[in-house]
């Protein structure tokens, strides 16, 4: 059982204790109905305290039960609250830490409730697409008021107890103990101090009014309307909130029950449940065991002020840890230390950050022009000019300088991370640490393992990844790793459709309809449009048979680098990000169809999302038949921190698992019977057809 029994003088104390976050799995709400039989069975028990072992509380259901049956098998939650709210002695929460979801329902349900300061306390099931499911949204009006009970709700955000227990006439918390140690002892004295009185308060039984009614819930839904464009859940927990100011509690706790089961089979739900577990996945490495020792990253250096350089510093000095920057030039430094102050500053303007603690990250960083001042170093990130010559002298020279045991770190995009570690002695503590631009804004790092990169520096990277708030995703080594590789699939299908009669805006606009934060165009002119001029031009060498449409070639030609050159598939105004399409681009585009004697056609908003996020998937499944990826997961997790993928979707392939494999594949031989697209590119990996033809799904 993952709850345990004990007795303390005249007091049952059951305690949950499922790791990690004691979350409600089907043995555990066994457990507590079994102790609450056995305590209520005891003459010598007076009273009963439901508390968690570990760091929680409880962390709600469990999230990883969801979809199967266990999650459905008595005792439910309800039954395991109505059981507690039913029992003949009182029953007492002792809570800590973290109270969440099906954690604090359980904690609603029993008579009395005392927290320990410094507890994280919410209902987060929005966040999961799903609404509180065991009475949350029934109860919690009931004690802390309906307006501070529907912003929680809504927001799914996380209240400390201790401000929830300042509330004036609050009946959340009926004591807060002096601190989490004090906790067990105060929760048996209180349990005592009760255990013969009589009635056993409930708080269903407690009213549940809002003085303006209608106007505030039309207010609440105009609200949250606006917030919440693609998720239902939101304005569901309008309804179930507002359903507790009107109706008696039992029918509020079956509407309530209602909503939440039409919500959990939501796709939007099925994407936020997949996208939690999988977040949390990426950080595992298949055969890097999770208690590998790592080394100890007390400073970190930086090689290159540049744009990725000066993003990549802000986020150690952002998490405290001092950095070195290195550059050839002074001016150089000068240029990277100043765009580090304006960033800053920017923040502080904004409120987003404090004076003093700016000062205090810039006090962290420190410059120079010397490799030998980098030696000391314990992590030290190359983000120089992306081409193999320049990064074979700065590794040549890392591996001269830096101590024994240091980690040595490009941040290529898509330069071979072995071939780069072959410049050094110390090819096992050479790895990739791909970040994002702007490199202090997204969450996504995409580690990049190489052949010889150690076990422990993995291990050290990953864990340095969740202490700098990024999102880390692991690689293996291949031109593009798993994000570019993709995208430059999804790009060839950008330029086969204008050849085929698409306008840049059209194509975007549909791209944006789906959900993608910008469509292809757009993206091209933000990152510069001659990055993948370059890329293209290295293909034509190497890949001579590899089609593409020569539209964005001619657009480079013409200078049009993007927002960089004020111009590139659309035009902007000087610090506007806004596009306004060109008539000249459009016009070269059509010039270059007749020239190739294209007649072009009308294409579907349809057609242009399917076979760009299908060439995402196609080579997702070359990927991950290549081992590139270790799970489907990392790779949505990828598209959904690093290119903006829409949340609500899931990922590509958690988006090509909703559409059907089988459909995918279908339309995939649709698309390769067009002369103009790339058929051989649309011959489904043979992972995916394999998935198809087996009725699987990538998970
Ligand atoms: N169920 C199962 N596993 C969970 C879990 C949960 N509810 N919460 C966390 N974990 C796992 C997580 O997958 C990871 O596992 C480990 O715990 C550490 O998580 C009826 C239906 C609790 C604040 O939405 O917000 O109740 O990777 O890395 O940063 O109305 O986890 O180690 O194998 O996030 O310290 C509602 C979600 C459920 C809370 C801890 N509850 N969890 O944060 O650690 S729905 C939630 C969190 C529900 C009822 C409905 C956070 C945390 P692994 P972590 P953390």
């Amino acid at each position: 059982m993952t709850a345990e029994y004990q007795v303390h003088g005249d007091v049952a104390v059951i305690t949950l204790a499922n790791p990690p976050v004691n979350g409600l799995g089907l043995s555990t709400r066994q457990g507590i109905v079994d102790g609450l039989d056995r305590a209520q069975a005891d003459a010598a028990v007076a009273a009963i305290v439901i508390t968690g072992a570990g760091k929680a509380f409880s962390g709600g259901a469990d999230i990883k039960e969801f979809g199967t049956d266990k999650a459905l098998q008595q005792p439910n939650l309800h039954a395991v609250i109505a059981a507690i709210e039913n029992a003949t002695k009182p029953v007492v929460a002792a809570i800590h830490s973290v109270c969440m979801g099906g954690g604090l329902e359980l904690a609603l349900g029993c008579h009395y409730r005392l927290a320990a300061p410094g507890c994280s306390v919410a209902l987060p099931e929005v966040k999961l697409g799903i609404l509180p499911g065991a009475g949350g949204t029934q109860r919690l009006p009931r004690v802390v008021g309906v307006e501070a009970a529907l912003n929680m709700i809504v927001s799914g955000e996380t209240v400390k107890s201790e401000l929830i227990g300042s509330m004036p006439g609050q009946k959340l918390f009926d004591k807060m103990a002096a601190s989490p140690e004090a906790l067990a002892a105060e929760a048996l004295a209180f349990a005592q101090s009760i255990a013969a009185v009589r009635p056993l308060p409930l708080v269903r039984n407690l009213p549940c009014k809002h003085p303006e009614g209608d106007a505030y819930f039309q207010f609440a839904r105009n609200m949250v309307k606006g917030m919440a464009k693609n998720y239902p859940a939101p304005l569901k927990c309008v309804d179930a909130v507002e359903a507790a100011t009107k109706r008696k509690f039992a029918d509020g706790l079956a509407y309530e029950r209602e909503l939440f089961i039409n919500l959990m089979w939501t796709s939007e739900s099925r994407a936020l449940r997949h996208l939690f577990l999988a977040e949390r996945a990426a950080s595992k490495i298949p055969d890097v065991p999770a208690d590998t020792p790592q080394r100890s990253i007390q400073s970190v250096a930086v090689i290159g002020a540049g744009t990725m350089g000066g993003g990549i510093a802000m986020n150690f000095l952002n998490a405290g840890i001092p950095v070195k920057m290195l550059e050839m030039k002074q001016e150089a430094l000068d240029r990277g230390i100043a765009t580090i102050r304006k960033n800053y500053e920017a923040q502080v303007k904004k409120g987003k950050l404090k004076q003093d603690k700016y000062e205090q990250r810039m006090a962290l960083l420190t410059t120079t022009l010397d490799y030998a001042d980098l030696k000391d170093a314990d992590l030290v990130i190359e983000a120089v000019f992306e081409e193999l010559g320049v990064k074979e002298a700065v590794f040549k020279q890392l591996d001269a300088v830096m101590k024994s045991g240091a980690i040595l770190a490009s941040n290529t995009s898509t330069l071979d991370v072995d071939k780069i570690a072959s410049f050094t002695q110390r090819t096992q503590d050479v790895v990739g640490l791909h970040f994002f631009s702007p490199a202090n804004v997204m969450k996504l790092l995409e580690v990049v393992r190489g052949e010889k990169t150690a076990k422990d520096v993995l291990a050290t990277v990953m864990a340095m990844a969740k202490k700098i708030k990024k999102t880390a995703v692991v690689s293996g080594v291949c031109d593009g790793f798993i994000g570019n590789r993709m995208i430059e699939q999804y790009g060839r299908q950008g330029g086969f459709l204008l050849d085929e009669g698409c306008t840049p805006e059209q194509v975007d606009k549909a791209m944006e309809k789906f959900g993608m934060a910008m469509g292809p165009f757009r993206m091209g002119d933000l990152a510069g449009n001659d990055i993948g001029w370059a890329i293209r031009k290295r293909r034509y060498q190497e890949k001579p048979d590899m089609k593409y449409s020569k539209t964005a070639d001619l657009l480079c030609e013409k200078g049009r680098f993007g927002q960089k050159t004020g111009a590139g598939w659309y035009d902007y105004l000087p610090g506007k990000r806004d596009a306004i399409p060109n008539a000249e681009v459009v016009k070269m585009i059509e010039d270059h169809r007749a020239a190739l004697g294209i007649t072009p056609r009308k294409i579907s908003d349809e057609e242009i999302v399917q076979r760009l996020v299908f060439s995402l998937v196609n080579e997702a499944a070359h990927i991950l038949e290549e081992g590139i990826a270790n799970k489907a997961s990392d790779i949505d997790v990828v598209y959904i921190f690093g290119y903006g993928f829409p949340i609500y979707r899931g990922g590509p392939l958690n988006y090509a698992n909703e559409v059907g494999l089988f459909n995918v594949v279908q339309a995939m031989q649709r698309f390769a019977q067009n002369p103009l697209d790339d058929a051989k590119f649309w011959q489904p990996a043979p992972l995916l057809a394999r998935l198809a033809a087996e009725g699987k799904t990538f998970n």
